[in-house]
């Protein structure tokens, strides 16, 4: 569904993704102002998708989520990497925020984080770096390729990330991290197991990250940075597996994408605009 707002010189409304686009580019009968118009904006649209300044100040991306929370870290590592202003508007998981009737109208999970991009209602954090991507293609790094099969590699490498890596750093960083935060005790074992498992998993990362810079190929892409929030954690859990020297390509990536200004912004908890 489009919308449609006033500024600068003309009326603008936005397409299937959000990016603002004149009025006079979508409409059907072109009269003569309106070839005028369309080869004034498409100088600026072929320069920049996102609105004029006059529609910036009352729109301004909401980020619903805590500095302290993983997921919340990843989304503002990318909103970082492409500049994209924004709010974060505090949610307190210690008060249950997450679970009231009002949030979950929202999320209806009862997790953090969500975006409301002038209304626009998106969860899961993953979703929302693609779709920051998306809408903000041509601001900063392009962190999601455009040629079809860079693109399945990189498409790969999420799911790698997901079913790999995700699936047990999590759950050892939920150990020993959040256990203990959340006045649990943890299990070593349980720990330890998920490590060990893990193992194997970062021997095939050697051998990918031996022949390219990063996991999708030789540039930086999302895939990369949905490693950052849990894996960071792996050191604070008590395992240095991300920098063992016996897998000195995956220590020379993960020392790289988390050298980044966008991840040493938000990795202690931060999480604001640089734009
Ligand atoms: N897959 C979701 C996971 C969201 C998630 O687990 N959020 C955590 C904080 S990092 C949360 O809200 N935990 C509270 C709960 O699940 O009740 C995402 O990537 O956004």
């Amino acid at each position: 569904m489009s919308r449609r707002r006033s500024g600068a010189q003309d009326d603008w409304e936005t397409d299937d993704i959000g990016r603002w686009t004149p009025s006079s580019i979508k409409c059907q009968s072109i009269g003569y102002r309106h070839l005028k118009l369309q080869s004034l904006h498409l100088e600026r649209l072929t320069t920049s998708t996102n609105p004029p300044s006059s529609l910036i100040s009352n729109m301004v991306l909401k980020l619903y989520g805590s500095g302290n929370s993983t997921c919340t870290r990843r989304v503002g590592a990318v909103l970082r990497e492409k500049k994209i202003p924004f709010e974060l508007v505090e949610v307190q998981l210690m008060k249950g925020e997450h679970k009231s009737p009002a949030f979950m109208e929202k999320q209806p999970f009862g997790q953090i984080p969500y975006i409301d991009d002038d209304g626009f209602i998106l969860y899961e954090s993953r979703a929302i770096c693609r779709y920051l991507e998306e809408k903000y293609h041509n601001q900063g790094p392009k962190l999601i390729p455009d040629d079809p099969k860079a693109k399945a590699l990189f498409e790969q490498a999420c799911s790698v990330e997901t079913s790999n890596f995700d699936s047990l750093v999590a759950k050892a960083v939920a150990e020993k991290v959040f256990k203990p935060y959340l006045g649990q005790t943890p299990d070593q074992a349980v720990f330890d197991e998920l490590i060990k498992q893990l193992g194997p998993r970062l021997d095939a990362y050697e051998k990918i990250l031996s022949k390219q810079k990063y996991v999708a190929g030789d540039e930086f892409t999302l895939a990369d940075v949905f490693h950052l929030p849990y894996g960071a954690l792996l050191s604070v859990a008590g395992s240095d597996i991300l920098t063992d020297p016996s897998r000195p390509n995956v220590a020379r990536w993960w020392k790289d994408i988390t050298g980044r200004d966008s991840w040493q912004a938000v990795k202690d908890g931060k999480v604001e605009s640089n734009a």
